[in-house]
Order: structure tokens, then sequence, then C-alpha cells
């Protein structure tokens, strides 16, 4: 694996994931990436020149994609469309990027040999009630509920047809809500933490009961390498921390950190379709390739998480109006 392309490198976890390679292995990287709303050049901005070569491009663009797989020994795919509420309003670019994007990736590794390692979502699953005592494991059924879910259950679906019916080496991962810096301000944690930061309150979709099962970006993206080098060829991994918490706790977190008491927040608009919970049963990649997260211990990643948005005020600063006035137009 000494040469790794990274679909959708200058994202949130992308760029976590090439930190990762830098630091942890040899591997040079190519980043193929759109660079939209989502992306940002400054997470990137560290890594070293002779290591990271970023190519700015479209997935869906087979006449890019084509000659740059068939020069790398693995492509991991985290590009997408990832934001729930962006495909509510508009579900268009989800599935050109994370169905169309992922049938030119399999096209292109289907002709190249490449491995791939498919990066998906615990989305997939549908939502569990508060009171199930289940989790979601490699085998619960598929139940996506919104566009982004749909799209990006559609594209592993793909994935396991290009596995089986013409033998590409991939696997997928399955994994629980990301947290941790660089995450766009449009998401939960950052939204709300930037929020009371700039002196405002936080905005809780309809009762804050829903919940979602956190996981650190560093664990994601060494659970990812682990699998990547270890996983056995067409099966599913899922990715998780044991870190399932109510939205409405979170934001008391993130309040009691700043200062500020923990009743001071706004109940808005609930999401349609809304997923009331997610949780992930990780037994299968820490038994079968012997994974262990870093980040145990969620207020702990979450108070680290606070204090790198408190120090990175720049980075984020100049998207906030923009993406609070998209939220204030839906009543939220
Ligand atoms: P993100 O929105 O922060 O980053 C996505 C990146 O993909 C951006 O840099 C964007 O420019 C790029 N991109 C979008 N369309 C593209 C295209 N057509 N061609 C090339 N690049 C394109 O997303 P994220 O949160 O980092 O998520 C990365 C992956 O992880 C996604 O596949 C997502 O479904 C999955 N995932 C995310 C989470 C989470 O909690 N954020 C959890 C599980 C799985
Ligand atoms: O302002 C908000 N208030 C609020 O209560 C926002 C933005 C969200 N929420 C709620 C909705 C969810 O219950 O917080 C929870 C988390 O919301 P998001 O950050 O939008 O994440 P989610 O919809 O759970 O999806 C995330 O995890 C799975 C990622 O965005 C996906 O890319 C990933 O696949």
């Amino acid at each position: 694996m000494n040469r790794v392309l990274v679909t959708g490198g200058a994202g949130f976890i992308g760029s976590n994931f090439c930190h990762h390679l830098v630091t942890h292995t040899d591997a040079n990287i190519t980043v193929l990436d759109k660079m939209t709303y989502a992306a940002s050049r400054e997470s990137l901005a560290a890594l070293p020149d002779d290591r990271v070569e970023l190519v700015v491009g479209d997935v869906a663009d087979g006449a890019v994609v084509d000659p740059l797989v068939a020069e790398h020994d693995a492509v991991v795919h985290f590009a997408a469309e990832s934001h729930n509420d962006n495909s509510l309003s508009d579900p268009s670019p989800f599935i050109q990027t994370n169905l169309v994007g992922t049938f030119t990736i399999l096209e292109a590794v289907r002709k190249a040999g490449t491995r791939l390692h498919h990066i998906s979502t615990d989305e997939v699953y549908g939502d569990l009630e508060l009171d199930d005592p289940a989790r979601f494991t490699e085998a619960t059924p598929y139940n996506p509920s919104s566009p982004y879910s749909a799209s990006k259950a559609g594209s592993d679906h793909l994935v396991r047809a290009w596995v089986r019916s013409f033998g590409v080496r991939a696997t997928i991962s399955n994994c629980s809500n990301n947290y941790g810096p660089w995450q766009h301000i449009e998401k939960f944690i950052p939204r709300q933490i930037t929020n009371v930061i700039d002196g405002g309150r936080p905005k809780v979709y309809g009762a804050g009961l829903n919940v979602r099962d956190w996981i650190h970006a560093d664990d994601h993206s060494s659970a990812v390498w682990t699998i990547l080098n270890h996983g056995r060829i067409g099966e599913t991994y899922l990715i998780g921390a044991d870190g399932e918490e109510t939205n409405l706790d979170v934001v008391r977190m993130i309040l009691a950190h700043l200062g500020r008491p923990e009743d001071d927040f706004e109940q808005v608009t609930d999401r349609a379709g809304h997923d009331m919970r997610y949780a992930i049963d990780s037994t299968k990649l820490r038994t079968e390739l012997g994974w262990q997260p870093q980040f145990a211990d969620f207020a702990a990643g979450l108070a680290r998480t606070i204090e790198w948005y408190q120090e990175h005020q720049d980075w984020w600063r100049p998207h906030k109006q923009h993406t609070e006035a998209t939220y204030a137009a839906k009543g939220q």
C-alpha cells in the first residue's frame, strides 16, 4: 500500500485519514477532491508536499478517475455529499456523487485491478427505538430513511455487486457519527460549539431525545487503515466506539464546558424523517482484526474538540453567517 488514492480527502474525515497515513505509515497519498463547499485546503496544509498531492476533480468523471486509479495500489473512497439536511433540500448532488461517483470508482478499479475500501455509514440501517436493546451489526437489514442514507445504501450495494459479479477487491465499512477537528460547522457538534462561542444558543431539533453513537475521527481513520490492510475482501465491517448520547446531553456538555447554564438552548423545527437512534456493535472489527478505539471517553474527546474550535476561529468564522442563514430560512 505505498500509493493510496483518497477520494474526498479534503473533507472532514478524509483529511483526518491523510494525517493518519502521514503520521503512522510510509504511504504516499493522492487526494482526489472536487473541493465543494465542504472541502478545506487548510485541513491538509500541515502535510508534506512530497507525500501528499491534491488533484481537484470529480469522482463521477471517468476521464479523471481512470488514470489516477490505475497509478495507485489502493483507493479509499470517502468522497460524498454527507449532510442529511442538505439532502432534504436538494437530493440531486447526493445521487450524482454518492451513486454515480461510486459507480465510476468501481468501474475504474475493475479495469485497473486496484484494491478499494468504500467508506459508508451506519445510517444505511435506518434507526432503532430508544428502548431497543439491539445495536446494528453487519447482519442488520438495510432500511435507509433519508435521500442521503438511501444514496449511501445504494453505493454499498453497488460495491457488493461489483465484488460478486466482477471480482473487484473491495471492503466496506459503516461507521457511526464522527466528531473532531475540521468538521464543517453545518454538522451538529461544531454548529452548537460555534453558536455558543459566538454568544448564541444551541439549536436542538425537536425534543432532542435522538441518540447518536459518537466516535472520534482519529479512531475512524485507524479502523479504516486496519481494514484496508487486514480486512477480508468482500466483507463489511461496522466501526463504532460505544459512544451513545442523546442530542440534549451533548448540548448540555458543550454549554457546561463553555461556562453557560445547561438549559440555555433553543428547540427548533425538527428534521423531516429524523432517525431516532443509531448504535453500532463493532465486535467483528475488534475480534477479527484486533482494532480498538483510542478515544474511549466521549466527554474528554468533546472537550478537546471544543478547545480546537476556540483556537481555530479564523477557519470557521467566514462560513458561520451563511450556514446559520440557511438554517434560519428553514426555521432551524
Ligand atoms: P465532508 O462533507 O466533510 O467531506 C466530503 C468531501 O468529499 C469534501 O471534501 C468534498 O469536496 C468531497 N466531494 C464531494 N463531492 C465530490 C465529488 N463529486 N468528487 C470529488 N470529491 C467530492 O464529509 P465527511 O463527514 O468527511 O464524510 C466522509 C465520508 O464518510 C462520506 O462518505 C460519509 O458518508 C462517510 N461517513 C461520515 C460520517 C460522519 O459522521 N461525518 C459517519 C460515517 C460515514
Ligand atoms: O442544528 C442541529 N440540531 C440538531 O439537533 C443539527 C445540525 C443536527 N441536530 C441533530 C440531528 C441528529 O439527530 O443532531 C444529530 C446529529 O446531526 P448531524 O450532525 O446532521 O448528523 P447525522 O444526521 O446523524 O449524520 C451524521 O452521521 C452519519 C453525518 O452527517 C453523516 O455524514 C454520517 O453518515
